[in-house]
């Protein structure tokens, strides 16, 4: 316990491998997978099978794929749920709950058919349990605390082990204290592959997967909020902001799956620029070839995944993000009122005589925000940032890029950097004459009829306030 209490304080993914190491018994040791633990955000590269039988490895936006050793022709994995600190956007790190190092937890893959043990070790200061998500498992693997196990304390590990019956994409979370241990970040994807060529599941040359998840994280605040239900201000993918979250590099013509699960308390429509894709499965397995239509946007619910494949026939950096607008920016350190068509610029002088902190969004919109140097409290994301090729991006929350090149190799997930335009065919300035459009000769043009041109232009409002004694005029 004391060991447990220690690392909740410390917090640290090295803090927990050290602890994890020192607090798990020799004997256990020699019978428990080496738990692997990764402490940089970035994303890793394919993990390519070098036992079992062989598939096409998945890249995980900011994340990656948890190691296994073979044993007895068993896929062993050791999972660690711990506390760590995961650096959401640069500049700006959350206190988190995850799994060896990071949150969201590792990639697990297997192949459809594979026996699979997975060792879960608790190293947080509360019980939990592990939920495989829309795999097919006998009933008692389940992971549901009080109802198919009892809850792993902490400092203990349990073992689940099951064969990964059918191909797909799944995520995994706690069914213990959910709405803490998901508001803290623990989840994490599960791919099994197909064993051979399925007749639903394409062949495809990049295959990438990232978890919707969201954050209720005060400005200057390292912690989550965790009895928020709904109002939740930072919109993450894999536990990243943008500009925090990397973009997905592709060579022109490759066929590219893209799987997004959503553990957030609201959907999520998911746009694409530039391309078409279709979606080819769900967490229920892969949609049936007259089901299939090309789409831009797909709306991922709550609790459900969506995967999508299209062909990266464009070259260009196409933008990739969610709908929402609200979920294209980051935290917003205070409740600013709109004042758009206001000219505000002498009155925010005067009320800042007296709050020194107060802000307003700008008077023509919000964009200048996106540029602005205001004051942040330490340790926060930019309301929304991002620097292009030229200017600010103006988003932040759940948006990156699609990087489509000519020149990428295969199999190569290297940033290229920005996309070089082929001369002429950029949107551009126009600098030529200006003719005054016709619709400015008729007053009102044509959404006022003509009847109406003389009607008084101040209309009076006649309230009458309930219990008042006489009615009274306000303009
Ligand atoms: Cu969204």
């Amino acid at each position: 316990m004391t060991t447990n209490r220690r690392n909740f304080l410390l917090g640290g993914a090295t803090a927990g491998a050290a602890v994890a190491a020192a607090s798990v018994s020799k004997v256990a040791l020699a019978a428990l997978p080496e738990p692997v633990f990764q402490t940089t955000p970035n994303t890793m590269p394919p993990l390519v099978p070098n036992t079992g039988r062989g598939y096409n490895p998945v890249v995980t936006l900011n994340g990656w794929t948890l190691p296994w050793r073979m044993n007895s022709g068993v896929k062993e994995f050791h999972l660690v749920a711990e506390p760590v600190v995961r650096e959401m956007a640069p500049g700006f790190k959350a206190h988190l709950w995850g799994y060896n190092g990071q949150s969201p937890g590792p990639t697990i893959e297997v192949v459809e058919g594979d026996r699979v043990r997975i060792f879960v070790t608790n190293k947080l200061p509360e019980h939990t349990s592990i939920h495989w998500h829309g795999q097919r498992v006998p009933n008692g693997m389940d992971g549901v605390a009080g109802l198919t196990q009892p809850a792993i304390k902490p400092g203990k590990t349990f073992v689940y082990e099951f064969v990964a019956r059918r191909p797909g994409t799944f995520m995994y979370h706690p069914h213990a204290d959910e709405m803490t241990q998901m508001a803290m970040g623990m989840m994490g994807f599960w791919i099994t592959h197909p064993k051979a060529r399925h007749p639903l599941i394409d062949e495809v040359d990049r295959d990438f997967v990232f978890l919707l998840n969201a954050y209720d994280i005060e400005p200057g605040a390292y912690t989550p909020k965790i009895m928020t239900m709904l109002d939740f201000n930072l919109w993450s993918w894999n536990s990243r902001v943008f500009p925090g979250i990397d973009s997905l590099n592709v060579r022109q013509g490759d066929k590219v799956r893209i799987r997004m699960g959503n553990l957030t308390m609201t959907n999520h429509p998911i746009h694409i620029h530039g391309h078409e894709f279709v979606v080819t499965g769900t967490d229920g397995g892969p949609t049936p070839r007259s089901a299939r239509w090309p789409e831009v946007t797909t709306d991922v619910a709550v609790g459900q995944m969506r995967q999508i494949d299209f062909i990266a026939d464009a070259e260009g950096d196409w933008a990739l993000h969610c709908h929402k607008s609200h979920h294209t920016m980051n935290a917003m350190g205070h409740e600013v009122p709109t004042m758009i068509g206001v000219e505000h610029h002498g009155v925010v002088q005067e009320i800042n005589k007296l709050i020194p902190d107060y802000m307003v969004m700008g008077d023509s919109g919000m964009a200048d925000m996106g540029e602005m140097e205001m004051p942040l409290p330490d340790n926060t994301a930019r309301m929304m940032g991002g620097e292009g090729p030229f200017g600010s991006v103006e988003m932040g929350g759940m948006f990156s890029v699609v990087k489509v090149r000519r020149d990428q190799a295969r199999g190569d997930y290297k940033d290229p950097g920005w996309y070089r335009h082929p001369p002429g065919t950029n949107a551009f300035e126009w600098t030529g004459a200006m003719p005054e459009p016709a619709r400015f000769a008729s007053e009102g043009g044509q959404s006022m009829p003509a009847s109406r041109r003389n009607a008084p232009k101040e209309i009076e409002v006649q309230i009458r306030k309930p219990g008042a004694g006489s009615a009274q005029h306000q303009h």
